[in-house]
């Protein structure tokens, strides 16, 4: 059978799953990569650039003489809308392929998604087994049997809903990330994604994890991890056939096992050593783990802090860690010279000056390497939403245009309409660790307030690019490594359609 993915702006580890086990089961696969360069989220939009980096052109000649049976999205809710431009107009080219969506958005709202007409399956919740089944439930026609994890429509219109089953307990079960399709489009040898484990065994209020542990109707574990030997055995083949020079292990918390971590470092020092970043918590980071991170390349790590105030991190955001815990992982990182980024919100509903004032004193006394202030945006399903209402920020009306994806918010803008406080602090915490101490200590919210706008800018830029060649951080090379390589590309399919798309 013949399968297209479509896919919007990143490197997405989930089609990589998928592409990987309909390869091992004989299908055809195309990917279809749509760049969203200049819209993409990781810079401001530039719609000129926008229009002349497009690629729809050569995208919807392909598609026309590929002529697939079954087109994929996988769809977060940032690009919900982009998704169903694009298969509206695949279901025009194509009116005879089906049409399946998964991902974070689709198994918190798959109602809203089922409903559009152009859309023939939705896959709530992991979707390995669901997609192999839709894949023979689309050979075979016109069986009205559920499928497991997935909502489709009958040939009458009604829904077969099938049941949610429990999340796969073997992950080494799974076939290996495909790589493979992504090699044209983005630098695998500058920055290799993975992931060694699923699940997160915390229940923030503003994240998917509270709502996915809980589709399944059966009981079963949320957070595994792949075998040592299984996450080795990918990276020493990557090592070998793309040299790639840098691992980011995108697991939700890298290091919750221990024992799991403490094997898998030392095979990982023997056998890859290749500096990486990872995801930690600093309610499961000690001495022992900073010493083992260490000594194994590990060069940056990322957590999040999100607000300062321990209360409300509590009560708002079910996060129990306290301050002094938050200290402790900052001094341990700093001792073993591994470069932090931490992680904050800005525009929580209900967070006040107060709270971002704590946050610039704190920081003063206990630094990051790297501050990443983001935007609050309101994820369907998520129960921080709650607080939103309670806050009078959202409404029936916000509610049904961020379950439509229509709420617009990027690494750069809020969802909702933010207090200038909240953009103040924006700046002052972003720009904080790139500024000599004496002056951290004189940029207040009233100095900040008065700095015009261009000014502001200057210094954004020069903090983003100052922290990054400090720290050497892998992001800033892997996005230079990443626009260079997809301009590249689309001017080269842009000469060659038929090879390079
Ligand atoms: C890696 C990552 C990124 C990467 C890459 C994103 C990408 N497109 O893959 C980067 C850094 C670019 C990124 C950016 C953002 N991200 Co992000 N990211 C993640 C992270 C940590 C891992 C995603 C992943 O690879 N998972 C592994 C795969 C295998 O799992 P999966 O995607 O869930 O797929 C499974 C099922 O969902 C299903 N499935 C998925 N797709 C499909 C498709 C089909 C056809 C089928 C059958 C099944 C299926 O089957 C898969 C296998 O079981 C997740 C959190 C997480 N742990 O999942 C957040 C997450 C996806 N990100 C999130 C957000 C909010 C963002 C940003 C919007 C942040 C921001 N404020 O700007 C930006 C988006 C920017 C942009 N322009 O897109 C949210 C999304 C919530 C939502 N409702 O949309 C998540 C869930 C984290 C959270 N806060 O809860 N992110
Ligand atoms: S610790 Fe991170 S990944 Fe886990 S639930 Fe909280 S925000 Fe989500």
């Amino acid at each position: 059978m013949k399968i297209a993915f479509l896919n919007i702006a990143h490197e997405c580890l989930a089609i990589s799953i998928l592409s990987a086990i309909a390869k091992e089961e004989g299908h055809s696969v195309k990917l279809l990569h749509v760049p969203t360069l200049f819209k993409d989220g990781f810079t401001r939009e530039f719609k000129r650039l926008a229009r002349l980096f497009s690629n729809d052109k050569q995208i919807f000649k392909q598609l026309e003489d590929y002529q697939p049976d079954l087109i994929a999205f996988s769809v977060v809710t940032f690009h919900y809308q982009i998704a169903l431009h694009y298969a509206e107009i695949c279901k025009k080219i194509c009116p005879n392929a089906k049409i399946v969506f998964g991902g974070i958005h689709v198994s918190s709202v798959p109602a809203v998604v089922i409903a559009n007409e152009f859309i023939d399956y939705v896959v709530i919740g992991e979707g390995e087994v669901a997609f192999s089944e839709i894949i023979k439930h689309v050979e075979n026609g016109d069986s009205t049997e559920p499928i497991v994890n997935t909502w489709y429509k009958a040939k009458d219109n009604t829904i077969i809903k099938g049941k949610h089953a429990g999340f796969i307990q073997d992950l080494d079960s799974l076939p290996h990330f495909d790589k493979e399709i992504w090699k044209e489009i983005f630098p695998l040898k500058t920055y290799y994604l993975t992931m060694a484990s699923r699940g997160c065994p915390y229940n923030c209020s503003y994240c998917f994890n509270h709502f996915f542990r809980d589709i399944p109707e059966e009981k079963s574990n949320y957070v595994r991890r792949r075998s040592v030997k299984h996450v080795i055995e990918e990276l020493t083949a990557a090592k070998e056939k793309y040299k790639i020079s840098t691992i980011e292990f995108w697991d939700d918390i890298f290091i919750f096992d221990k024992k799991w971590l403490k094997e898998f470092l030392e095979a990982y020092k023997k056998e890859i050593a290749l500096p990486f970043k990872c995801y930690i918590h600093v309610n499961l980071f000690d001495e022992d783990t900073a010493m083992q991170l260490k000594d194994a390349g590990c060069k940056w790590v990322d957590f999040g802090i999100q607000n300062i105030n321990e209360d409300y991190r509590k009560k708002y955001l079910k996060r129990n860690e306290t301050n002094a815990n938050i200290v402790k992982a900052l001094q341990l990182l700093k001792k073993y010279k591994i470069v932090s980024f931490a992680d904050y919100i800005v525009g929580l509903p209900g967070d006040t000056a107060d709270h971002y004032e704590e946050a610039r004193v704190f920081f003063i006394e206990n630094m990051p390497d790297i501050i990443e202030p983001y935007w609050m945006s309101y994820h369907p399903q998520t129960e921080i939403i709650e607080k939103g209402f309670e806050h009078n920020i959202l409404n029936a009306e916000k509610m049904d245009l961020i379950n439509h994806g229509r709420n617009p918010h990027s690494y750069f803008e809020s969802s909702v309409a933010s207090k200038d406080f909240h953009s103040e602090y924006y700046f002052i915490l972003k720009v904080f660790p790139a500024l000599p101490v004496w002056l951290r200590h004189k940029l207040t919210y009233s100095v900040s307030k008065k700095f015009p706008y261009f000014i502001k800018l200057l210094f954004f830029i020069y903090s983003i690019f100052y922290l990054a060649f400090k720290h050497k951080s892998p992001r800033i090379k892997y996005f230079t490594a990443y626009y260079i390589k997809q301009i590249i590309w689309i001017i080269k399919s842009k000469i060659f359609p038929k090879k390079y798309i």
